[in-house]
This record gives structure tokens, C-alpha cells and sequence, in this order.
């Protein structure tokens, strides 16, 4: 039996969850059921698209994302773990950790009578996890796919040391046009600016963006609306066990170097990330665990 074979048996529901090969080595969790669409790769536990039925689609996913094995997808819900950004001591490891980019087993599926399905995934160790990330952990992702999609990054501390963990849920949110759309939630809230050197600022008002903005808002717990004006939404971002929220857009020039976005797709795209990163990053005793959840759903404006 392959191991589409076998993945299907123990874990596609009827209405609810099938698995395919889109392409070598590629496989994705297909979700559909009453109250949406979504497509969640085994690798990465990514989850590239989310589409509450009736509506446009949540998430962004470029046109010229990669779905190769170890490359990371563009758009969706790509995981920062175990730690956002460059790492703090080892430049040469990758950024924003090594979980969006290795296989990820799919632990369980679940349809609940409210119409719902949810998903259980589990980082697999490998010998090149291990030495980058000496640790002894687990990773675990449940997702909800209903009227929202609702997703809960679970991190234990299975060892006899405590460790610093830095993540984040890098969400790419499909708008309109960013000249459309503005961000509130973070009045008042202060940020580390990556385009100015990590300089610290106070947000005023909402957030609109003009040119390339990527920042690490710290120390805040609210929930973020993505209001969009052509598309007449709002996308609401709930978040719990997050005191950071990352907001990018790499604006025309960046987007243009990195060949899975594109010219002009800055436009459609923004990313409001939950997560704990920089002076927020969570320590972890032996024994404990940690949730981050967030859940995204759509309210008309
Ligand atoms: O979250 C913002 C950020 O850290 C930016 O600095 C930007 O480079 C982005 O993530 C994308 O990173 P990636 O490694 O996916 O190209």
C-alpha cells in the first residue's frame, strides 16, 4: 500500500478530509466541508489555503509559490519554530526556524456534529532537526477548519532543561489592494522596525501601508482586524499565549528579488503574524507546555 494509500485510510473522512500527492513528495490534507475549504501540507503542517464558503478566499498564497520537499511555501500559514528571524547565535541556520520546511506526521482527523473538521499534526525529528535544535520537544499543530480557522501551536518541553523558544504564525492575508486596507488592534502599541535598524516606535492609529513595513509589535495581546475596504471585510485575528504581532509587507522592490512572490503581488497581500519573538520570546521549564493559538474569521465591514 502507498503511503497516500495508508494516510487516506486511517485519516480521510466523508465531506470532511482527503489526502493527495499534488506533486512528487507533496502531500495535502484537502479539507472541505460545510463551512469552508482548506489545504494543509504535510510539510510544514502548512496550511496553504482557507476559504470560508461564500467568501474570498482568508489566506494569500503567491501564484509562484514552490510546493517542493525542504522548500518553504509562500503564502498561507507557514510556521516560525523554534525560533523567528535569523537565530540569535548562528547566523548560518535557517531563518525563522526549521519546522516550515520538514515533514510533519498527521497524528489525527476529527469531524465534530457542528459541521467542523480538525486536524493533528507532529513535527518529526530528524538528525539535522536534532543538531540545530538540541532541545528535547515536541511540536504539535492542531487546526479547525469551520466557519474559521482556528490554529493552536503546541510546545512541550520534554526534557530536563529549560530552553528559550522564539515562533510565530507568519499568516499571508489576501486583500484587495493594500492602498484598501488597515490594520487596527495595535493603537498605542510599541514596535522594533526592521527597515529602520530595529529602532523602537509607538504606533498611533491604525496601520497603513505604503512602502515596505516589517515589524515585531511587542508586548501586546490583542486581537488585530484587517479592515479592506474593496473587499468590504474584515478579517479579525484572535490570538491567545502571544505577546507579539509581526506586521510585513515587503513592498515592489523586495518582493520582486524573491522568486516566489512576484512583481506587483505586494499589492494583494499582508502579513499579520502571531507569535513571540524578540524580548518576548517564552521560556520553557522541563515539563511545561505551550499554546499559541490564533484564529482568523471574517466580519462584513
Ligand atoms: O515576518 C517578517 C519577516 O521576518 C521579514 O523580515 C521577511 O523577510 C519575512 O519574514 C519573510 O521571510 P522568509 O524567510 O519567508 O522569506
Amino acid at each position: 500500500m502507498s503511503i497516500l494509500q495508508s494516510l487516506n485510510q486511517q485519516h480521510a473522512i466523508e465531506n470532511h478530509v482527503q489526502l493527495r500527492e499534488i506533486a512528487d513528495g507533496v502531500i495535502i490534507a484537502e479539507v472541505s466541508n460545510q463551512h469552508a475549504l482548506a489545504n494543509i501540507a504535510l510539510q510544514g503542517a502548512h496550511i496553504a489555503t482557507f476559504q470560508p464558503r461564500g467568501e474570498e478566499p482568508v489566506l494569500w498564497l503567491s501564484p509562484n509559490a514552490k510546493f517542493a520537499p525542504g522548500k518553504s511555501i509562500r503564502g498561507g500559514v507557514p510556521i516560525c519554530w523554534p525560533w523567528f528571524g535569523p537565530h540569535q547565535t548562528d547566523s548560518s541556520l535557517p531563518g525563522h526556524g526549521f519546522a516550515r520546511t520538514v515533514p510533519w506526521e498527521l497524528l489525527a482527523t476529527k469531524a465534530y456534529p457542528d459541521g467542523s473538521t480538525s486536524l493533528r499534526f507532529g513535527l518529526i525529528e530528524n538528525d539535522t532537526t536534532r543538531t540545530q535544535w538540541p532541545h528535547a520537544s515536541t511540536a504539535q499543530l492542531e487546526v479547525t477548519v469551520g466557519k474559521s480557522l482556528r490554529v493552536e501551536l503546541v510546545t512541550t518541553n520534554t526534557g530536563d532543561a529549560p530552553f528559550e523558544l522564539g515562533e510565530a504564525l507568519h499568516t499571508y492575508f489576501q486583500i484587495s489592494d493594500v492602498g484598501n486596507m488597515t490594520i487596527k488592534g495595535l493603537d498605542g502599541c510599541e514596535y522594533l522596525d526592521k527597515v529602520q535598524d530595529f529602532a523602537r516606535f509607538t504606533q498611533h492609529d491604525g496601520i497603513v501601508i505604503e512602502s515596505e513595513v516589517d515589524r515585531v509589535y511587542v508586548n501586546t495581546e490583542a486581537d488585530c482586524v484587517i479592515e479592506d475596504k474593496g473587499l468590504k471585510r474584515a478579517i479579525r485575528i484572535k490570538k491567545q499565549g502571544s505577546k507579539s504581532t509581526v506586521v510585513w509587507n515587503p513592498w515592489q522592490e523586495k518582493a520582486e528579488k524573491m522568486g516566489d512572490f512576484g512583481p506587483a503581488l505586494h499589492r494583494d497581500m499582508v502579513c499579520v503574524e502571531s507569535g513571540n519573538a524578540l524580548e518576548n520570546v517564552i521560556t520553557l521549564q522541563p515539563g511545561e507546555t505551550h499554546t499559541l493559538m490564533a484564529e482568523y474569521s471574517v466580519e462584513k465591514l
